[in-house]
């Protein structure tokens, strides 16, 4: 039989990197899109460079001619178009970029596909997000729940949602969006703040930090496990029609809740103290040297000029019509395997490893967000 083709845009990504090897095991041919970088080191696809069947190729979200001269040579089967500037805060920072990757890198991948001729035999999967729901309408949000993107980042993925409903419509393209909300991983970036918890507990457990600062601890998410939802993208595309589907666990939890979970794991319990700006994660219980010392403090810096607060997803379609569980990982599993896997990071950062330290000194003077 012959090996079906997938194109992954965002390969080196959180997802890029678990989708491949989902991919892979299923036996497609995997080509991703890489963008030149003047440190040559892709750490989250290391392992799979070389592969017989995975192949990496130059190309860029905003550069159509890239793109569709790829398209062409990889004639993909299905397109995961996973690129985009994720990071919420930095769309604040750099929105032009952010709409130019985020919204109009959507179009132009659904233009290479037709100008390659391939609307009718090729699928597309596009990496649509919870964000869409921004300022909520309402709670836990589903596929008919109003949209109130609140980002320059939501705006922009708004353009993408709709620019994929409407060549599915114009011309008949088996194109879908995923709404997912909130997934993490062990290999999510360090500056979301799932993972700059989970290295900053790992850190302060182990004496190479001093305290964690972060934003609004009040904040909701429906947090779920990156590996489990990467099946979902690859179920949306085998469904018999091409739909739309929200991705979620259907359980929220704090950034409050998260941290002191995370917290548990490395052996310090924290008490939290006061009230907005003011409040403090107290060592509790946990190393002596540690007890009474503030570990965690609210910072202004890590509060959004507009912040989504309160994201909570209900994924019946998908368990109904892709029969996906939303279930296989819990919150509780999600928060321990990441700090398990960043107490060996953290322990085996050596001299070699003084790059990522300084990132951590940064985070912890609010100079990087
Ligand atoms: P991520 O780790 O930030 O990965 C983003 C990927 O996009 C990276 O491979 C990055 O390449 C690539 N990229 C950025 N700009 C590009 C450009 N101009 N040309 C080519 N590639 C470019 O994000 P993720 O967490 O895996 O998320 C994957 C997708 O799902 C994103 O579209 C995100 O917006 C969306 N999403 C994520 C979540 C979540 O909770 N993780 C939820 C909903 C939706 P470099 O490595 O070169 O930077
Ligand atoms: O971890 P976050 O930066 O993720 P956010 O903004 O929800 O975006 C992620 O999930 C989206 C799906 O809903 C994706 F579309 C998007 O690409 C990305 O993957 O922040 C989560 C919450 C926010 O409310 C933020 O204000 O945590 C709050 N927060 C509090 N302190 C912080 C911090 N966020 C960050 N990054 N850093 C903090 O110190």
């Amino acid at each position: 039989m012959e090996r079906k083709v997938a194109l992954i845009t965002g390969v080196t990504g959180q997802d890029g990197s678990f989708l491949s090897e989902f991919l892979l095991e299923k036996g497609y041919e995997v080509h991703g899109i890489i963008r030149r970088s003047s440190v040559d080191f892709r750490e989250r696809i290391a392992h799979l460079e070389g592969k017989p069947h995975f192949h990496l190729h130059y190309a860029d979200m905003g550069d159509s001619m890239s793109l569709v001269k790829l398209v062409g040579i990889v004639q993909p089967s299905e397109i995961y178009n996973l690129a985009a500037q994720s990071h919420v805060q930095v769309s604040f920072d750099s929105p032009e970029f952010t709409a130019d990757v985020d919204a109009v890198g959507v179009l132009r991948i659904l233009e290479a596909v037709r100008t390659n001729h391939l609307e009718q035999s090729c699928k597309i999967y596009q990496a649509s997000t919870s964000e869409l729901y921004g300022k909520v309408e309402e709670v836990p949000q589903n596929e008919n729940t109003p949209f109130h993107p609140y980002s320059p980042y939501a705006v922009a993925k708004l353009y993408g949602f709709w620019i994929i409903k409407e060549y599915r419509e114009a011309y008949n393209m088996f194109c879908c969006s995923g709404i997912l909300f909130n997934h993490e991983s062990e290999r999510r970036g360090e500056t979301f703040v799932t993972r700059k918890i989970t290295l900053a507990a790992a850190r302060i457990a182990q004496g190479k930090q001093e305290k964690l600062l972060l934003g609004n601890l009040d904040s909701l998410r429906d947090w779920g496990y990156a590996k489990d939802y990467v099946e979902c993208m690859w179920l949306i595309l085998q469904h018999e029609t091409p739909e739309d589907f929200v991705i979620a666990t259907g359980v929220q939890h704090s950034v409050r809740e998260f941290t002191d979970l995370a917290f548990r794991h490395v052996g310090i319990e924290l008490r939290f103290e006061g009230e907005g700006i003011n409040e403090k994660g107290i060592c509790a219980k946990g190393p002596e040297h540690l007890i009474g010392k503030t570990l965690v403090e609210v910072s202004k810096d890590f509060y959004r000029p507009t912040d989504v607060v309160n994201l909570w997803g209900d994924p019946t379609k998908a368990k109904a019509k892709l029969g996906w569980n939303p279930a296989k990982t819990s919150f509780e599993q999600l928060v321990e395997l990441m700090v398990k896997h960043d107490m060996a990071k953290v322990a085996g950062e050596g001299a070699a490893a003084k790059v990522r330290m300084n990132l951590a000194e940064y985070l912890e003077k609010g100079v990087v967000k």
